[in-house]
């Protein structure tokens, strides 16, 4: 799926602002006819999640209904128009000017319709029906009846099987955009590195199959390479050799311009075009190989987490925490545990950070009760993540899960289903899940490389760092005998209270933080199979209230919510800036 553009030849606009909103506890909405249009709603941002901004909403999961209205920018009325949500937690329904367009399951994932037919010249109105309650059929599931064989349900309010708050409503932008009738509808674009030279190789797909010449054009550090097939059909095809071509790595992300242009005689009727970042990325034994360089990744997972807008997309936020992570030295984070929005990838591209792209398949659980269920959102999921990032140079690991409770039988076959999936889909990069089992993740057998989430000297081994840091030795080592590949440590670190200092360091302190990571980090970079360590987590952040979650926040962040650091944040940045 193509990002919305504008060109002298297609042209996106985005509804975001202040829309109409009204809750609908009682599920009456639809029997009133709210589909096409309601009335005494009040205002409400998009986007942003409606929990922080009102008093009564921040647990509400329920129904809510959401309206606004447009008139179509002049000269769309012979075009193909179509509306894009980039992100809506967790089912949406929409209607326009009454007439139902569709439903969506599974937030942080883009959906579209194609609305020509649908659409008046002015005075639209576009009405979302959005509900987000946790259930156990659900991904990522709630509401689970707890029992000791799954590892751990906690035990928070609201009750979801994840911990960071089940945030709600119409998350990232929604956008308008017209396009020519046979449009490029899709493109895919892999690269090699052969020689000095850089092979990028470009799929195309488009709407009418009648002869028309595709042209594709790679331009930038000064190179510029043309190629031009003139044949029917839905797809065409093109390989770009670029002579000493300028790769992309962090440190030095270069990009170039690919611009491809449908034509009738000499006459362009489309065009669409897509930065490109020339890069490989493979496994090779123990190591993860970036352009045939050994690679290790520093860094977090993270969140999408900011106070009043909820999992809301925030520009500013997004330029602060690649301002953060370049202060700190990172060079990589993992989208833990959902696609981040589409702003948040490009900048990754453009500033050089590598992606671990994570589905919002977290919290999974193997009982009978809606397993199968589970297996075909976790499927959907993975296409469309796949389809939406595919083109992205910094992302280079799919991660098809977070920390699935995969001691059950259905486990393992459930895991093996996504992988071929991916691999299916995307062949040139690495997948795998984030396990917290340890040896009993049986599909590490065949993902490509391990990850491993682990809280000794925190959850296990509560405040003895020694002891902690020597049990981890010994269990990594096991892991790798048992299975021989790249191990990444994905997950670790303390809740730390910003401003609660100790000495000795003790939990919750700010020195026992800063200990503990540049301790475990100290431990990892002796084992030759760990190709990376990624601290839990960049910033403090929301989640459900449970005894364990002092004003119910997530504290392990080495930033606070708002972007302060604590003292692991200068620690890390002595570690990473060596
Ligand atoms: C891991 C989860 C992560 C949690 C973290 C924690 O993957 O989502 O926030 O632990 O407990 O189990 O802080």
């Amino acid at each position: 799926m193509l990002y919305p553009q504008s060109n002298a030849l297609r042209q996106g606009i985005d509804l975001s602002g202040i829309w109409d909103f009204r809750f609908d506890p009682d599920g009456l909405g639809s029997e009133r006819g709210w589909f096409s249009g309601f009335s005494a709603g009040r205002p409400i941002a998009v986007p942003a999640s409606w929990n922080d901004q009102f008093e009564e909403g921040r647990d509400y999961l329920g129904h809510a209904w959401y309206q606004t209205s447009f008139n179509l920018p002049w000269g769309w009325e012979e075009r193909r128009v179509h509306l894009r949500f980039g992100s809506v937690n967790y089912l949406a329904e929409a209607w326009l000017n009454g007439v139902r367009l569709g439903q969506h399951e599974g937030g942080h994932l883009p959906f579209e319709y194609d609305v020509t037919a649908t659409l008046r010249r002015e005075g639209n109105t576009l009405v979302v029906r959005v509900e987000g309650e946790l259930a156990p059929d659900r991904v990522p599931p709630g509401n689970i009846r707890p029992d000791p064989l799954d590892t751990f349900i906690y035990p928070a309010y609201p009750s979801s099987s994840f911990d960071f708050f089940p945030f709600c409503g119409i998350q990232r932008p929604v956008l308008l955009y017209a396009t020519p009738h046979e449009a490029i509808t899709d493109l895919t674009v892999v690269t090699e590195i052969s020689g000095h030279d850089g092979r990028v190789g470009v799929r195309l797909a488009r709407v009418g199959g009648d002869k028309v010449t595709t042209r594709f054009t790679l331009r930038g550090h000064n190179a510029e390479v043309v190629a031009e097939v003139s044949a029917p059909g839905e797809t065409a095809e093109a390989d770009l050799t670029v002579p000493n071509a300028a790769l992309w790595a962090p440190g030095h992300p270069n990009l170039y311009d690919l611009t491809v242009e449908l034509r009738r005689g000499n006459e362009p009727f489309d065009r669409y075009s897509l930065p490109v970042g020339i890069r490989t990325i493979a496994i090779d034994g123990d190591a993860l190989i970036l352009n045939g360089q050994p690679l290790i990744l520093k860094g977090f997972g993270r969140h999408e987490d900011f106070p009043i807008i909820g999992r809301g997309q925030m520009p500013a936020v997004i330029v602060k925490d690649y301002a953060l992570l370049r202060w700190v030295g990172a060079n990589s984070f993992r989208t833990s545990h959902y696609p981040y929005s589409e702003q948040m990838m490009d900048l990754a591209d453009r500033l050089g950070v590598l992606v671990i792209d994570e589905t919002p398949a977290v919290g999974l659980f193997f009982r009978e009760e809606g397993l199968e269920r589970r297996l075909v959102l976790c499927r959907q999921y993975a296409q469309e993540l796949i389809a939406r990032d595919k083109n992205h140079p910094s992302v280079i690991i799919w991660s098809l899960a977070n920390e699935p409770h995969s001691r059950r039988a259905p486990a393992k076959a459930f895991f093996r289903n996504l992988y071929d999936l991916a691999k299916s889909l995307d062949p040139t990069r690495p997948a795998t899940i984030v396990s917290m089992v340890g040896e009993q993740e049986e599909a590490y057998e065949f993902m490509d490389l391990v990850c491993l989430n682990r809280y000794r000297g925190w959850y296990t081994e509560a405040g003895r760092l020694d002891e902690g840091l020597a049990i981890l030795s010994a269990e990594l080592d096991a892991l790798h005998d048992r299975y021989p590949k790249p191990l990444l440590l994905s997950e670790f670190g303390a809740d730390t209270i910003a401003g609660w200092h100790a000495q000795p360091p003790e939990m919750f302190s700010e020195e026992y933080q800063a200990e503990m990571l540049a301790r475990y980090i100290a431990l990892l970079r002796e084992k030759p199979y760990v190709v990376g360590y990624h601290v839990w987590n960049m910033c403090d952040f929301k989640t459900g209230q449970a005894v364990h979650r002092l004003g119910g926040m997530n504290l392990k962040g080495v930033f606070t919510r708002d972007r302060r650091p604590k003292l692991a944040a200068h620690r890390l940045r002595e570690l990473w800036g060596e």
